[in-house]
């Protein structure tokens, strides 16, 4: 096979990179280990900022998500006794909005833009310091293949092969701490999320549906879901999230999905070498807590479809050559703020720490200056930032 883009991923960063390069005239094919049923039922974040909502609009992916989605003005912060919202349209004049990452890659599949193989195996890179790199692959009957292509995306997520095929650095953090997240049939208690601070651990409280809430809480690494049966995940939930504390009450349902999620920070530097370039979670990855994972693979790919569009189209080779440079201004600046919110919320275990988060939370919570911080940070900076 032959294209101009080889894309090795159909998560959003894959799907949506090949849907921005068909839109600017270039062809692109997308590789994928998964079959399309399990990469659109897989449940992954929740939250679109401002600026992924308006680009998602922008390229014709933006009906479902209007009709669909909800949006929210701010969250709360809540630690006991003291619950607090956070107005980021007051505050920064954006919003956020609840779609879930499974709805945008259902979005991505239904615009039929993207010509992805699925099911392969093997694949590896090849020649990517070179004018002609090339795939190769097993195809599902388990023959092998070649692609033959100008460019390769690695947009495989942090257990695929591009992050290893170019020699770069990866920054990396590892947290004491993972999230224990259930999904369940049951209308959510809040109308906006909760992010909740107290001393047996962090707390959320998240949606995908008038029907349907996501909760999380902050257990330990090495955590066994089976050690969570569903009364304790409610109660310790409850707990945690302030139920009872001025009449707020937690309604429990139907736990339909119970998983350990470890949390960790990386970021591969730099984002490209020669002719392969990597986007999302190939090339970095946050812990949850900004809801920033799948915004930060919409902007890289905003950013690398222009460059690609402009060097494959025009022969313009500029804003290739800014792509890391100008992907990880705004990588950087996610993983300092899912960093800070992170830290700020979870317990460490130390009594030192615990004041100096429930300072900074009075700070955030009382002060404009501190709110508007958080509120820019969390509903989204431009793209391009
Ligand atoms: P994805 O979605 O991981 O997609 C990468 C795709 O590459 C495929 N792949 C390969 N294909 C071909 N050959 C290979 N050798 C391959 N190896 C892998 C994979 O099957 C997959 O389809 O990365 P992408 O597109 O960069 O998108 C990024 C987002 O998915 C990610 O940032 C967020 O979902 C992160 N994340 C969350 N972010 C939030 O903001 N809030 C959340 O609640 C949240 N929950 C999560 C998450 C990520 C998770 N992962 C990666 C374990 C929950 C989980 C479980
Ligand atoms: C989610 O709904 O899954 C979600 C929302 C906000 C976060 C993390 C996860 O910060």
């Amino acid at each position: 096979m032959r294209t101009q883009v080889a894309i090795i991923g159909a998560g959003p960063a894959g799907l949506l990179l090949a849907h921005l390069l068909a839109r600017g005239g270039v062809d692109a094919i997308v590789v994928e280990t998964r079959s399309p049923e399990y990469v659109a039922s897989r449940i992954r974040a929740g939250i679109l900022e401002s600026s992924s909502v308006d680009l998602l609009t922008s390229v014709g992916l933006g009906e479902r998500l209007h009709a669909e989605g909800h949006e929210h003005r701010g969250i709360y912060l809540n630690w006991p006794g003291e619950r607090h919202h956070l107005d980021f349209v007051d505050l920064a004049g954006r919003s956020v909005w609840v779609y879930g990452q499974t709805e945008v890659q259902k979005d991505l599949v239904a615009a039929g833009t993207a010509s992805v193989v699925y099911e392969v195996g093997d694949t590896e890179l090849h020649d990517v310091g070179t004018e002609r790199p090339f795939v190769t692959f097993t195809d599902r009957e388990g023959r092998p293949q070649r692609i033959d292509a100008d460019v390769i995306a690695g947009c495989d997520g942090s257990f695929g092969p591009s992050r290893h095929a170019a020699p770069s650095e990866s920054y990396e953090r590892v947290y004491p701490y993972s999230w224990l997240g259930i999904l369940a049939d049951v209308a959510p208690s809040t109308d906006e999320l909760i992010y909740s601070w107290h001393p047996h651990g962090f707390a959320l409280h998240s949606m995908r549906s008038p029907t349907v809430s996501r909760l999380y809480l902050q257990v330990p690494n090495g955590t066994d879901p089976a050690d969570w049966p569903d009364d304790r995940v409610w109660e310790e939930l409850a707990l945690r999230l302030g139920h009872g504390q001025d009449g707020w009450k937690l309604t429990p349902g139907p736990v339909t999905d119970k998983s350990v999620l470890p949390m960790r920070s990386y970021v591969q530097t730099p984002m490209r070498h020669g002719r392969l370039f990597l986007a999302g979670d190939a090339a970095h990855i946050v812990p949850p807590t900004g809801a920033k994972g799948l915004n930060l693979a919409i902007a890289d790919v905003t950013l690398l479809s222009r460059a690609l569009v402009a060097l494959l189209k025009e022969g313009k080779p500029e804003l290739a050559g800014s792509y890391s440079d100008d992907a990880l201004r705004r990588v950087w600046r996610c993983t300092h703020f899912s960093w800070w919110m992170t830290t700020m919320l979870h317990a460490s275990g130390d009594e030192f720490d615990a004041q100096l988060q429930l300072s900074q939370l009075r700070w955030v919570t009382s002060s404009e200056a501190g709110a508007t911080g958080l509120a820019e940070n969390y509903a989204g900076l431009a793209i391009g930032f």
